[in-house]
């Protein structure tokens, strides 16, 4: 409630360009959001994309389901799952939606980052820094 009463107001009050730089700032993910000049097309907007290689590149998992999940539940192409392979990341939902990030470390869940929208353009990771990169496993998709 706190949190759904927080991005509210947080959304009201500062402008939505500086919630996506701030997102994953500090120390806890060195690389900043970047937009792209243009979404990739392997990311359909209204959704959000997990890629296995840097810059939008390899295996991409597309979410569009507002929830929180386990990757666990999305086979890998090749074998396994999409846990530990996420490597940037696009998020291409509508406006202001506000995606999490987790590594599950010993049973507890650590948030490693967000990315917020803030035009229909989408903002993503191209890079992850060593706290994230191929490190997360749950995701809160909106
Ligand atoms: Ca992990």
């Amino acid at each position: 409630m706190f949190d759904r009463m927080s991005r509210t107001l947080r959304r009201r009050t500062v402008s939505a360009v500086a919630v996506a730089a701030l997102a994953f700032g500090g120390s806890i993910v060195a690389t900043s959001p970047s937009q792209a000049a243009s979404a990739p097309s392997s990311c359909p907007y209204k959704y959000l994309c997990l890629y296995s290689g840097q810059n939008y590149t390899g295996n991409v998992k597309t979410l569009y389901t507002c929830e929180s999940v386990g990757l666990e539940k999305y086979a890998y192409p090749g074998g396994g799952d999409w846990r530990d392979k996420t490597r940037s990341i696009y998020n291409h939902q509508t406006s202001g939606t506000k995606s999490d990030f987790y590594d599950t470390q010993n049973g507890s869940r650590m948030w490693v980052g967000s990315l917020t929208t803030y035009d229909t353009v989408g903002v993503g990771f191209s890079t992850l820094s060593s706290t994230a990169d191929k490190k997360i496993d749950f995701v809160r998709v909106c």
